[in-house]
C-alpha cells in the first residue's frame, strides 16, 4: 500500500533514504495484520504470551530496564523563539534540533521494518478530531496503537482528503539514554523521537501528539487539549452528568474513569469516556464539550485489585498486552496489591527476590482497548462530544488540601488550576514522591508558555456565559502515619455527588477564602469507616499553611515574567489577602 497523498509519499521516502530500512509497510490497522505483529513478536521475543486459559491473548513485554517511563528532562519544544516554549518547557532551537536528532535518526533503521501508522486522534468523523502518520521501527509500538488510537485505512483516507497531518518520525535506536531524544516542533506540526521504546516516549499519538502539539493548535484555534479524564455520572434516576478531571500522571484519572460504585450508593452509574486526554471545544450555545482522541488506555497497574477497582481487574483479564509487570510460576501477570498469587520472576525476567525492590515496576502499565471496559461509553464515538458540567483539578498532596473544594468563578479557577502541586510519581524518570507545581496536571505536557496557555485559559470567561464549574480534589491527604484519611477509588463517588449537587445549586458551601468546602454532613458517609474528626480534617483548611501556599504559588507565576496576565496576579493577590484577613 502507498497513498495519494504526494506530501505523505514523499516524507515517507525521505524517512526511508535517511533511516534505511530494510522494509518499508504500511498499516492497515486490521485485526489481522494486529494478529501478525504479534505472532513475529513472540517469536523474536518483544512478547511473552501469559497463561492463556486465565488471561487469553494477553501477553508480557518486559523493556529495556533503563527505558521504563518518560523522560521530562530529555524531552524539548522546539520552536523558533525560546520564549515561546516558556519555562515549563526544555527549550532548543529548531535548527539545532533537527541537526542533533537527524544525526542520531542516519540509518537508524538498518535491518529493521519501518511501519507507516496513519492514525486519527477521536471519532474518524468528528470535526473535533487531528489526524496524524507515525514513522516507528518498533512493531511494538504498532501493536499499543492498534489498541489505543482509531489507525489504518480509515485514518488514511481522512488524511487524504484534509490533506493535513501531523509527522511523528520514531525509532527506538539503540536504547542508550546519551542518545535519547524527544523532540517536538509545534510550528512546523512535527515530533522526532529516538532511543525510547516506552509509552509516551513511543506511541507518539498519545502524548506527544494530542497534548504537546494540539495544545499548541488549541491555542491558535481557540481549544484546549487537556491532560483530562471524561466521566459520565448516571443518578438513580438516569441524569448523566459528565466532568472532566486534569490530575498529574499517576495520581488516579484511570481510577476515578471507570470508578465501581459502592453498594451504598445503589443505582449510581459510571460511564468512561475518557481515562487521560480531552479535547474540549466551545459549541455554538457556548456548552463546552468534549471528546477522547483516544480509543484505548495504557495505564498503571500496580494497585489494581477487585477492591480498589473490579471493572479495570476484570478489564485486562483479555486481550491485554501487559508491560514490565512480574510473573507467577503458573505464569500469570502479577503486580504489587493485585491480592491473589505471588512473583515468581520480576519485571526484568530476575527470579523474584525482595531485595530487589517490586516485583513489578511502579510505571508497569497495560494496553487495552477502550471496548474491553465493562463501563465504556458508547458517547466516546460521538462526533460532537458530551457536554461538560464540571472541571476538577487535583494533586497528589499529604498535607494542604482538602477532600474537596469549588472556586469562586471560571477566573478564580484557572489560578486553582495553575497553582497545582503533586507529589512527583514513576511516571517519569526521576525522583519520586518530590511536591512540585503541575499546572492544570500540564506541566511535561503543555506545547507551549504556560504564562500564554493560563490567558488562553482565561480567555474562555469572555466567550461563554455557560462555563463549567471549577472544583480540586485531594484523594491522597494522610495522617501522621502515613495512612490515608480517605479511602479513595469507589469511595471518590461520594465527592463526585457533591460536585453535581453543586453544579446543580442543590446543595450549599462553606465559604472559606480558597473557595467553598462541603459543610458538614453535606458528603454522604454512610456505611464509611472514616469518623466526624476525619471528615473534619478533610473539609476545613489551615489558614496558616494557605498563606504559605499562596505566597508560593505567587512566587511560581513571577516565573513567567511578562507572560504572566495580570488578571491571574490579580487573583492570586486576592486569595492572598482573603487569607490574611481571616487569619
Ligand atoms: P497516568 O496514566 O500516569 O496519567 O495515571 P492516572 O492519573 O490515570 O492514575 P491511575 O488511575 O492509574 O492511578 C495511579 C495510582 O494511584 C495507582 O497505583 C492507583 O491504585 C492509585 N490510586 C488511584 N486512585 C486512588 C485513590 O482514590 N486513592 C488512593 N489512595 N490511590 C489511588
Ligand atoms: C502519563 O505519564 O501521564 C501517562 C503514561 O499517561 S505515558 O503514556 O507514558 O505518558
Ligand atoms: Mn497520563
Amino acid at each position: 500500500m502507498t497513498t495519494t497523498l504526494e506530501a505523505l509519499q514523499q516524507w515517507v521516502d525521505a524517512v526511508a533514504a535517511h533511516t534505511e530500512p530494510s522494509d518499508i509497510r504500511w498499516c492497515t490497522g486490521s485485526d489481522a495484520e494486529y494478529q501478525e505483529l504479534v505472532t513475529q513478536m513472540l517469536e523474536d521475543g518483544t512478547l511473552s504470551a501469559l497463561n492463556q486459559d486465565e488471561y487469553p491473548n494477553c501477553y508480557l513485554h518486559l523493556s529495556n530496564a533503563n527505558d521504563v517511563a518518560r523522560v521530562e528532562h530529555l524531552t524539548y519544544v522546539c520552536t523558533c523563539e525560546a520564549e515561546d516554549a516558556g519555562p515549563n518547557n526544555h527549550w532548543m532551537a529548531p535548527e539545532e534540533a533537527h541537526r542533533k536528532v537527524d544525526a542520531l535518526f542516519d540509518g537508524a533503521m538498518r535491518g529493521r521494518t519501518m511501519y507507516v501508522i496513519p492514525y486519527c486522534m477521536g471519532p474518524i468523523d468528528s470535526p473535533y478530531s487531528r489526524c496524524g502518520v507515525e514513522i516507528t521501527d518498533s512493531a511494538y509500538v504498532v501493536a499499543n496503537m492498534k489498541l489505543m488510537t482509531r489507525m489504518g485505512t480509515a485514518a488514511l483516507k481522512r488524511i487524504e482528503r484534509e490533506r493535513r497531518f501531523v509527522k511523528g518520525l520514531h525509532s527506538t535506536g539503540d536504547l542508550d539514554p546519551e542518545r535519547r531524544l524527544i523532540m517536538h516542533f509545534p510550528e512546523e506540526l512535527t515530533i522526532k523521537s529516538i532511543g525510547s521504546g516506552y509509552g509516551g516516549n513511543a506511541l507518539l499519538g498519545k502524548k506527544c501528539h494530542a497534548l504537546r502539539i494540539a495544545s499548541y493548535q488549541a491555542r491558535q484555534e481557540g481549544w484546549l487539549a487537556e491532560h483530562m479524564l471524561i466521566v459520565g455520572v448516571e443518578s438513580p434516576d438516569g441524569e448523566t452528568h459528565f466532568i472532566a478531571c486534569a490530575f498529574p500522571s499517576a495520581c488516579g484519572k484511570t481510577n476515578l474513569a471507570m470508578l465501581v460504585p459502592p453498594a451504598s450508593q445503589p443505582g449510581w452509574k459510571i460511564w468512561t469516556l475518557g481515562d487521560d486526554i480531552a479535547w474540549l471545544h466551545l459549541d455554538d450555545q457556548g456548552q463546552l464539550r468534549a471528546i477522547n482522541p483516544e480509543s484505548g488506555y495504557f495505564g498503571v497497574v500496580p494497585g489494581t485489585n477487585t477492591k480498589t477497582n473490579k471493572n479495570a481487574f476484570e478489564m485486562i483479564r483479555h486481550d491485554t498486552i501487559f508491560t514490565n509487570v512480574a510473573r507467577t510460576a503458573d505464569n500469570e501477570p502479577w503486580w504489587e496489591d493485585k491480592k491473589v498469587g505471588e512473583p515468581a520472576t520480576d519485571w526484568q525476567g530476575r527470579e523474584y527476590r525482595a531485595g530487589n525492590g517490586p516485583a513489578a515496576h511502579p510505571n508497569s502499565r497495560f494496553t487495552v482497548a477502550a471496548s474491553n471496559n465493562p463501563c465504556y461509553s458508547e458517547l466516546a464515538e460521538a462526533a460532537e462530544g458530551v457536554p461538560i458540567s464540571a472541571i476538577v483539578f487535583g494533586g497528589r498532596r499529604k498535607e494542604l488540601a482538602p477532600l474537596v473544594y469549588e472556586s469562586k468563578d471560571w477566573r478564580h479557577g484557572v489560578l486553582v488550576g495553575a497553582g497545582v502541586a503533586s507529589e512527583t510519581t514513576a511516571a517519569n524518570i526521576g525522583e519520586v514522591g518530590v511536591v512540585r507545581r503541575d499546572s492544570m496536571a500540564m506541566k511535561p505536557f503543555c506545547g507551549y508558555n504556560f504564562g500564554d496557555y493560563w490567558a488562553h485559559w482565561l480567555s474562555f470567561d469572555e466567550r461563554s456565559d455557560k462555563l463549567p464549574r471549577i472544583f480540586h480534589v485531594n484523594w491522597f491527604r494522610q495522617d501522621s502515619d502515613g495512612k490515608f484519611l480517605w479511602p479513595g477509588f469507589g469511595e471518590n463517588l461520594r465527592v463526585l455527588r457533591w460536585i453535581i449537587d453543586r453544579c446543580e445549586d442543590r446543595v450549599g458551601g462553606k465559604e472559606t477564602p480558597i473557595g467553598y468546602l462541603p459543610n458538614a454532613g453535606d458528603i454522604d458517609t454512610r456505611d464509611l469507616d472514616v469518623s466526624p474528626e476525619t471528615m473534619e480534617i478533610l473539609t476545613s483548611i489551615d489558614v496558616g499553611q494557605w498563606r504559605s501556599e499562596l505566597a508560593s504559588v505567587g512566587g511560581y507565576l513571577e516565573a513567567y515574567g511578562d507572560r504572566l496576565p495580570a488578571e491571574l496576579r490579580e487573583e492570586q493577590q486576592r486569595i492572598a489577602a482573603a487569607l490574611v484577613e481571616a487569619s
